[in-house]
């Protein structure tokens, strides 16, 4: 079996969640290897050195340009604000190394091409970090819509809501300034969104959206960490340059209609992401904060017993269900990062690419961007247009 030798880029929300899943990779999928943590990097050296400690890597560094040259690295695993995952990433091709790249891919779509082609003319293997595929109950949803037991699609709606920015005093944090992070919501949660129906419905052909900056000047933070942040009512303030929410509608190439909804303002939401999709012969329902559950509903179940069944996703016919424990014991939202690893090692074995990869990355950057477009314009954009 290949040893895969890894050095990751980032070391806070992401970089944890992702250096989680190579520690717990070995113990609970051993076919596909035992990933080797050689480095990871940071640019605050007390920060990246206690997270190497903390997390198990081999050592640390503060320039992601000595991972490069490093001949006992295979992989590069970017975890840094989205700003920087264009230059690491080309930086990383060139140098020969299989790339690991959180989404949202890049800022625009056409760093998000450029990233494809460097990937693809370097010959490396290539992934993107939507996650959420990976849950065994979207697992299922995929494996009903794809053996036509919900018949043919008619609806794709989805909502993505979460609330740790509602209160006007939460500072200024690199997901709310439009040249780190690209977008607000839309780029944060629309991605999963997108990259979700895209998994389980196929493309999508047009779109039209809206969106809102609802608090628009926040307080620069003296600290900030994943999703929390610190700073003071006195501290300086400047603009908000992303997006609070942003819903758009969209027609599938295959017929069905679809609605998104991204929003950080939705009071109680902590982090549903959740999507329905109806089709002739039945429906699904899943929501992120249940997300060891599937609620399915067949037209042809007997008339007195009709109705949504809740279905828990965790017995051996469930993808990935078996490595884990008995029936009903229920998996958590670092898994969905453990299978993503699992697939990636797999196909780092199989020397194939792993999936999703820079082209799906990139799709969704497309979709993204068109809703955009749709917004500037206010008018239907095709995604072909792009
Ligand atoms: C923050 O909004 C965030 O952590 C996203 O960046 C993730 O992609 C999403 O999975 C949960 O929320």
């Amino acid at each position: 079996m290949k040893q895969v030798n890894v050095g990751m880029i980032g070391y806070k929300f992401m970089g944890k969640a992702h250096s989680h899943a190579y520690r717990d990779l070995p113990m609970f999928f051993p076919q596909v290897g035992r990933p080797v943590m050689k480095a990871i990097c940071g640019r605050d050296e007390k920060g990246v050195s206690q997270a190497a400690e903390q997390f198990g890597w081999e050592s640390w560094t503060t320039d992601w340009r000595e991972l490069l040259k490093r001949d006992d690295i295979d992989l590069i695993d970017i975890n840094a604000p989205s700003d920087a995952h264009k230059e690491i990433a080309l930086a990383a091709a060139a140098a020969g190394k299989h790339l690991f790249c959180e989404k949202p891919l890049a800022l625009t779509l056409a760093d998000s091409r450029e990233m494809l082609q460097a990937a693809e003319r370097a010959g490396v293997k290539h992934m993107v970090g939507f996650n959420y595929r990976f849950a065994p109950a979207v697992r299922l949803a995929k494996k009903l819509v794809e053996e036509g037991r919900l018949g043919q699609i008619y609806h794709f709606r989805a909502w993505f809501l979460q609330d740790w920015i509602v209160d006007p005093e939460f500072p200024l944090v690199w997901r709310l300034q439009k040249e780190v992070a690209g977008s607000g919501s839309h780029g944060d949660l629309g991605a999963h969104l997108i990259d979700l129906a895209h998994y389980l419905v196929g493309d999508i052909q047009e779109v039209i959206g809206m969106s809102e900056t609802f608090v628009k000047e926040r307080p620069m933070p003296s600290s900030m960490t994943g999703l929390s942040a610190r700073g003071s009512k006195d501290a300086p303030r400047g603009p908000v340059t992303v997006d609070d929410a942003t819903l758009f509608l969209a027609r599938f190439a295959g017929g069905a209609l679809g609605s998104f909804e991204a929003s950080r303002f939705a009071p109680g939401h902590r982090c549903t992401n959740a999507f329905e999709i109806n089709g002739s012969k039945g429906s699904v329902k899943f929501d992120f904060e249940r997300m060891n559950e599937l609620q399915v509903y067949f037209t042809d179940d007997a008339e007195d017993v009709q109705g949504f069944r809740r279905v828990l996703a965790t017995d051996p016919a469930h993808a990935y269900a078996e490595a884990w424990w008995p029936p009903g014991h229920t998996i958590g939202y670092e898994h969905t990062f453990i299978h993503e690893v699992v697939e990636l090692m797999q196909a780092l074995q199989e020397n194939r690419q792993p999936v999703p990869d820079f082209r799906d990355g990139v799709k969704c950057q497309q979709v993204l961007e068109a809703v955009d477009l749709s917004i500037a314009e206010k008018r239907w954009i095709q995604t072909n247009e792009l």
